[in-house]
């Protein structure tokens, strides 16, 4: 099987606790509270801002044919924090000074680190896992929907087309670095996916029931 498949099958049950955080059910049945789903907005705002310099630092490690796309996704996180500041503003949602939670700033350190020190393709698996939990969050939420949300941009973002197919072309070529790698870098690479989709779920946790120091 391939590697993106077999990590699937392999996590799946961690996958589905991830997929069954309440947030996302509240978010879909409209009930999720303004306090809860600001929560989320300035963490993860603070989160996307972050992730601009792991692509950079990605970009010194890719292959050349990568470049390209990694420039491309680049210039999609900065509208998408645009994104982030038009609902704010439309929501009255302060998202200037956010201190990052214990969870995120964990999340922010643990992908910079590995896109400092960790080979490419480890620090390829740990994009894939973000990206693809986030389409898969916001798809079960979609799913789930019982009629149009207040934060249907939100949802609509992240399960369109275009980011779908940014997903696909992450697994297709998680997989074709997966195969060229040695046994102990597939199992680096594996570690990374279980740990960041970890880290995935606890931001849903952190979104619904708050963090402090
Ligand atoms: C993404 C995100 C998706 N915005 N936040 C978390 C916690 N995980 C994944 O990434 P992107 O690149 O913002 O679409």
């Amino acid at each position: 099987m391939a590697f993106v498949a077999d990590l699937h099958e392999k996590y799946r049950e961690h996958w589905a606790e991830m997929l069954a955080e309440p947030f996302l059910s509240e978010v879909a049945a409209g009930s999720i509270s303004d306090e809860r789903f600001a929560n989320w907005l300035k963490q993860d705002y603070v989160f996307v801002r972050e992730a601009i310099p792991n692509v950079a630092l990605k970009i010194t490690k890719a292959p050349l044919e990568h470049r390209q796309a990694h420039s491309n996704a680049i210039a999609a996180l900065q509208r998408e924090l645009v994104l982030f500041e038009e609902m704010a503003a439309e929501h009255g949602v302060s998202i200037e000074d956010v201190e990052p939670a214990p969870t995120n700033l964990g999340y922010i350190n643990f992908l910079r680190v590995t896109n400092y020190t960790d080979p490419y393709e480890v620090a390829y698996a740990a994009t894939y896992a973000a990206e693809k939990a986030y389409l898969d969050s916001w798809l079960h939420v979609k799913e789930l929907q019982v009629g149009p949300s207040k934060w249907q941009r939100f949802i609509d973002n992240w399960t369109s087309d275009g980011f779908k197919g940014w997903v696909d072309l992450l697994a297709t070529n998680l997989d074709e670095l997966a195969a060229a790698a040695s046994v102990s870098l597939r199992a680096k690479m594996e570690r990374k996916f279980f740990e960041t989709m970890r880290y995935e779920r606890l931001f849903w946790k952190l979104a619904f029931h708050g963090e402090s120091w």
